[in-house]
């Protein structure tokens, strides 16, 4: 009672409409908490913004507020901030929150129905590349820097590995052992970024499919959302995050191995989508490493997985005490399968 009693009250200092009906837990996500409100004039979405994971709330709220306005300049659906009755983006009450307007007769999807649906993911998530292009990025704050820097996420892995601060280094030596074999593999994209080859662009980050907000009715993407990482970075961020989680037979936390597999026919549809909203943009570099995106999203965020396991999961929210060993276990089970299908995404692509 006395949360909900804290609830309301935050929720009093943004410009609402209406009598408060319900708050209720909502979504999928991982890093905030959101809240589902209903009042008798309107839906919104309430979330505690998570402040370990973005420690510059204001630079964040601020990338968010001129992204969005830029989107929407050019007529583009995107997230429509509530501002405070003091005219700010988010409260502080002990902790950061904002609200957004609910985008109504909407859904996301936690797996793909059918490969059209997610070719028009691809072909929404294409789109919302385009639309950054002329955006200014040195407006941008980096509220996570180095988010996609993949040798420095496995050094972040080497030093939670030399603290062991929870004694589990010795629970998870073969999954080490995975990682360490694949060192030598991480660096293609920052290598590409730093010396000029692969092109610097805005970029959204995090690309999974619950992070796009589909239209209930017709099944077509409406809104790409949780514009939090927006940042610069390489267009294979974007690709290969979406690829990742979308092209899995399984969940990304899937206990049962044998149920992961890569879908190709998924990759194909994402490749067609994505590339078709971005011909004549794309270079030539960014094509050829489309297949090795996929496997560098994926061991990414294998390897921040066990990171965040072995840290004490500091970072990713939970619902069981070894969830991050589970997702990284099933994450390196569908690197393998990843690597097995790399000389025929590499065909699919050079077809399209
Ligand atoms: P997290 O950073 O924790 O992933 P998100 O911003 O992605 O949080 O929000 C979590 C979920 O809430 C989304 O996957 C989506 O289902 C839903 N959601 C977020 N914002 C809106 C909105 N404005 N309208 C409708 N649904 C939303
Ligand atoms: C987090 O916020 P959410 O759940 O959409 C994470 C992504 C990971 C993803 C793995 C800010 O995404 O980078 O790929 O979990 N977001 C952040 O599911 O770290
Ligand atoms: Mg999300």
């Amino acid at each position: 009672m006395n949360k909900n009693n804290k609830t309301f009250n935050l929720l009093d200092r943004f410009l609402i409409e209406g009598k408060i009906l319900s708050i209720k837990p909502f979504g999928e996500g991982h890093i905030n908490l959101t809240f589902l409100v209903e009042t008798d004039k309107k839906k919104y979405i309430l979330q505690r913004i998570n402040d370990y994971v973005f420690s510059d709330v204001e630079g964040l709220m601020n990338n968010i507020y001129s992204v969005t306005a830029h989107l929407h300049k050019k007529g583009v659906e995107t997230l429509p901030i509530v501002l405070t009755k003091d005219g700010k983006t988010y409260i502080y009450d002990e902790e950061p929150y904002r609200v957004y307007e609910y985008i109504d007769n909407t859904t996301t999807y936690q797996s793909i129905p059918n490969a059209r649906i997610f070719e028009n993911i691809g072909a929404a998530f294409g789109a919302f590349q385009n639309q950054l292009a002329d955006y200014d990025a040195t407006t941008l704050v980096e509220v996570i820097p180095d988010f996609h820097n993949t040798p420095k996420r496995f050094e972040n892995l080497e030093k939670a590995i030399s603290a062991d601060v929870k004694h589990r280094a010795r629970s998870c030596v073969e999954e080490i052992k995975f990682f360490f074999e694949r060192k030598n593999t991480l660096s293609k994209v920052v290598d590409g970024l730093n010396d000029g080859s692969i092109p610097l662009r805005v970029t959204h980050n995090d690309t999974k499919i619950n992070n796009i907000l589909m239209d209930a009715t017709t099944g077509e993407a409406r809104a790409v959302i949780d514009l939090d990482t927006i940042m610069p970075g390489s267009l294979l961020y974007d690709f290969g995050d979406a690829v990742r989680f979308g092209a899995n037979t399984a969940a990304e936390d899937e206990r049962d191995l044998t149920k992961i597999g890569f879908d190709l026919e998924l990759f194909k549809a994402y490749a067609k989508g994505f590339c078709g909203a971005l011909k004549g943009s794309m270079t030539e570099k960014e094509k050829e490493l489309l297949p090795y995106s996929v496997y560098l999203l994926t061991i990414e965020v294998a390897i921040r997985f066990l990171t965040d396991y072995l840290m004490g999961d500091v970072y990713f929210r939970i619902d069981y005490e070894d969830h991050n060993l589970i997702r990284a276990k099933s994450q390196i089970q569908f690197v393998k399968e990843i690597e097995k299908n790399m000389e025929k995404m590499s065909q699919i692509v050079k077809e399209l």
